[in-house]
């Protein structure tokens, strides 16, 4: 039985991989280490009883003293680390929590692991530090460039990018140094439940849904690798068994798309649904499709994102011949999944829209 701690575990891709993992895995013990900043949220955990399958840790991974005493009042042996801040638009406008969270943060981890499973005596038989990173620390790709692979020299051009590549270096390091048992993923843009709405995905359903516009950066042709969320947790759970220490391994979707065209599939998505499902209009009576107006209408061509890399494309040939990995997920069906998901989770979007989750969080934690 591991004892894994799972930072950022209330966020996207963490509260994902909690429900995996519980799944496949029912007798670890799963600690859950979040601050609940704006994108961390209780509800992610939702289907999950707190103390029989998860503790909560509501903590600052910058908070060097709570990280050591959180391995070892735990006795944690697995670290899988997703804390962090994510949203690239974010990092444009205020980079400071970037730098904070993704490299203090990480490195604060690093040597809390370091302290705890290497320097003193009655530490664990065997650990594992598996971090998440992200295709971005890569740069950006024209038309015809190869797809990045593991051995893509770094060049990262968002301040978000140039965190999560300063993260990355570090864990490195404290293998190649002190040798920490580490492993690193890089994937693609995820997808799917519990997505906070301010990516592109999920901020494009609920504007759908609220008649709201479709704001599209530049001319919508930059280019994107969409995994499904769940595929990311195979991966990651692969690369945490079968993969070599101290290595790093690429996890994609195979799904190149430029973002206008995920833009207008989602609306001709949710035009069908509303005319297969006319109750949508009563819930959604705002939606252009509740009208029969085609969504698309919403579209809005905005600024350009400051730096916006172009294209984005995973080469994952090594996970897929050294780990067995491949997306199970097609775009048509994780999309509609997604979608769904949506509109039967009105509640989860709108308590995070309309700023009621935030009220929730304040009276119930600290
Ligand atoms: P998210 O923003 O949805 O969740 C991040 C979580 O981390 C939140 O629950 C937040 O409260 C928590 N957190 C933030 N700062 C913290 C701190 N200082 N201490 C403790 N907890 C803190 O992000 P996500 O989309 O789920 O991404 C998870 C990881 O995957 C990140 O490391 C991200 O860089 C990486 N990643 C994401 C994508 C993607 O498409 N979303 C793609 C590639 C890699
Ligand atoms: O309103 C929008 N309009 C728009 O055209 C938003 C929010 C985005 N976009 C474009 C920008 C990107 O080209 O859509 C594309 C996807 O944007 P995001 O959802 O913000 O994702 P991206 O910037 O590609 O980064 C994501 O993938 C890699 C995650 O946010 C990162 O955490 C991850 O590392």
């Amino acid at each position: 039985m591991r004892k894994l701690l799972v930072t950022g575990g209330a966020g996207f891709i963490g509260a994902n991989f909690v429900h995996y993992w519980k799944e496949k895995y029912p007798d670890d013990e799963i600690i859950v280490l979040d601050l609940l900043t704006y994108a961390g949220n209780m509800a992610n955990l939702q289907g999950l009883e707190r103390e029989s399958d998860y503790r909560f840790v509501h903590a600052d991974i910058v908070d060097q003293d709570a990280m050591t005493s959180l391995f070892v009042e735990h006795r944690i042996d697995t670290v899988v680390h997703f804390a962090a801040e994510s949203h690239v638009d974010r990092s444009i406008h205020e980079p400071d929590a970037f730098i904070q969270t993704n490299v203090i943060g990480t490195h604060n981890l690093l040597r809390a692991a370091k302290q705890v499973w290497l320097d003193i005596d009655n530490a664990p038989s065997s650990h594992r530090f598996h971090h998440v990173s992200t295709d971005e620390v890569y740069g950006t790709l024209g038309r015809d460039d190869p797809a990045f692979c593991e051995t893509t020299p770094y060049a990262p051009n968002s301040p978000y990018a140039a965190s999560k590549a300063a993260s990355d270096h570090l864990v490195r390091a404290y293998h190649h140094t002190y040798g920490l048992e580490v492993t690193t993923s890089n994937c693609s843009n995820n997808y799917g439940p519990y997505q906070f709405p301010e990516k592109l995905i999920p901020l494009m359903i609920v504007n759908a849904l609220t008649g709201q516009s479709l704001p599209v950066y530049g001319d919508g042709s930059n280019i994107r690798d969409w995994l499904y969320v769940e595929d990311h947790c195979r991966g990651i759970d692969l690369v945490m068994s079968k993969g070599t220490i101290g290595e790093t391994y690429n996890i994609g979707g195979n799904n190149e798309r430029a973002n206008i065209d995920i833009v207008k599939d989602i609306c001709a998505r949710i035009d069908a649904v509303f005319e297969k499902h006319p109750e949508h209009a009563e819930a959604y009576p705002d939606a252009p499709a509740a009208n029969g107006t085609p969504t698309e209408s919403l579209i809005t061509f905005v600024k350009d994102r400051l730096g916006h890399d172009w294209r984005y494309a995973i080469d994952a040939e090594r996970s897929e011949s050294e780990l067995g990995y491949a997306p199970i997920e097609s775009f048509d069906t994780g999309l509609d999944r997604t979608i769904s998901w949506m509109l039967e989770n009105e509640s989860w979007w709108r308590s995070v829209t309309d700023g009621s989750y935030r009220d929730w969080l304040e009276t119930n934690y600290d």
